[in-house]
């Protein structure tokens, strides 16, 4: 057990959540930034918290937010971290076309503002920095697999900010000797994956739709691929990185890519659902085929999936594979789940989380029953 002190930025995040519990397992104590919001934001965080009147907590929180210098620095100064996992983003690519001023704000120079709290309060022998890289600074293909030594062609508002921070920690490294490292993490999932990213809109419909609470849902480009691992698997590697040595950046990878049209399949395949896809791009629409399980009964030939253009990205990323060699070998990382066991642990979540909702729904408690 360590007695090491963290600070996580996004802590209410998915990645977030999970890379808490994994460090509190490990003894840390843990601090996390969270943003005021008008209503609770801690849902993934909640059976994490402790009463602030208990003495000696080990997982504190702290309002702020990655666009309020003063705050970081203020906070950064007080807790003194070990190490600090640089999480918070306006992290939906396709919003980032709708705000880009913001996502710029918060994503690259949010990560500029950490970095130099941490120079101007003299820590840059004892803090060490974890950065939230992300595939989508591969963006236009390039090369197949992406490996830490393939160019860089983000394609949105959000790929170009997270270039700003990646190379704004690398040169901070660079020019002021700092323990500072990018994880460039490729697509993870979870059944606590936000509710607007395609896995989770997915598996949420799916379970809506099989238990009969919606008819239909909508997405866009189906041609889509992604390196989808599990984000359990993802955050024991964000630790790891900050563990060797020395200071590098690491992909992080399960070197498998699946199309979006794929994911859809094996969710409703989780269901006992056969899915038949007919038409083309914005055409395009899936049919139920044949229903095995005798829980999950839809009428054969019903249309569950339409295609929406409004959904299609000005700019997209077509295909991610990560090469995460380095990783393996040098650090001994293996993810531990499968993408099958990844769908099957989102679909039994959403079912369960479904049938709660229904439940409440036919006991006249009002529910929020509609995501985008
Ligand atoms: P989420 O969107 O689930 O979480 C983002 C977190 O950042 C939330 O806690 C959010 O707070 C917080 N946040 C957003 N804007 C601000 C701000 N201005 N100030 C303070 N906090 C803010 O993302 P993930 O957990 O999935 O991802 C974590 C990080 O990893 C992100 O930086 C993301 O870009 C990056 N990444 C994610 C990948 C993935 O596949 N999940 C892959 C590669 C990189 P609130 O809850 O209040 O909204
Ligand atoms: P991504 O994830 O953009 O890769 O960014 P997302 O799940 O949003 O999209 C994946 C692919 O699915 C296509 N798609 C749709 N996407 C959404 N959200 N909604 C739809 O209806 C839909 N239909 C098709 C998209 O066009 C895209 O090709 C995620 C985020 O977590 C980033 O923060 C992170 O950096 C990267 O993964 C790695």
């Amino acid at each position: 057990m360590t007695t090491k002190t963290a600070f996580i930025t996004g802590i209410t995040g998915q990645d977030g959540a999970y890379l808490s519990e994994f460090l509190l397992k490990k003894g840390y104590k843990v601090h996390g930034l969270k943003r005021r919001s008008s209503s609770f934001n801690t849902d993934r965080i909640d059976h994490l918290y402790q009463d602030p009147h208990i003495e000696n907590r080990n997982f504190i929180l702290h309002y702020g937010d990655m666009t309020d210098s003063t705050n970081l620095i203020r906070l950064i100064q007080e807790i003194q971290p070990d190490e600090i996992y640089n999480l918070a983003a306006m992290s939906h690519v396709q919003v980032s076309f709708e705000i880009p001023e913001y996502t710029g704000n918060a994503d690259g120079l949010g990560t500029l503002r950490i970095l130099d709290a941490v120079r101007l309060l003299g820590l840059e022998k004892k803090t060490k920095i974890y950065q939230a890289s992300t595939s989508e600074l591969f963006g236009k293909v390039q090369e197949v697999p992406q490996s830490e030594t393939t160019p860089f062609y983000p394609r949105s508002p959000y790929g170009v900010a997270k270039m700003y921070a990646y190379w704004i920690t690398v040169n901070y490294r660079e020019a002021y000797n700092m323990f500072a490292c990018n994880g460039i993490l490729f697509n993870h999932e979870s059944p606590i994956r936000g509710e607007t990213f395609v896995t989770r809109k997915i598996t949420r419909a799916t379970a809506r739709i099989a238990l009969g609470m919606q008819d239909k849902f909508y997405l866009g480009n189906l041609d889509a691929q992604r390196d989808w691992g599990h984000a359990k698997d993802y955050v024991r590697m964000m630790w790891m990185i900050l563990q060797v040595d020395e200071a590098e950046d690491w992909v992080i990878a399960t070197g498998k890519t699946t199309r979006v049209r794929d994911f859809v399949r094996m969710s409703f395949a989780e269901v006992g659902i056969e899915l038949e896809f007919k038409g083309k791009g914005s055409d395009e629409k899936a049919y139920v085929k044949t229903c095995i399980d005798p829980e999950y009964q839809l009428p054969i030939g019903k249309e569950v999936l339409a295609v929406d253009p409004k959904y299609f990205r000005p700019t997209e990323v077509d295909l991610l594979i990560g090469d995460a060699t380095k990783a393996n070998t040098k650090l001994g990382w293996k993810c531990q789940y499968e993408l099958s066991d990844l769908v099957k642990d989102m679909m039994e979540s959403d079912i369960q989380l479904m049938k709660k909702e229904r439940y409440l729904k036919d006991g006249d408690y009002k529910t929020m029953n509609y995501f985008e």
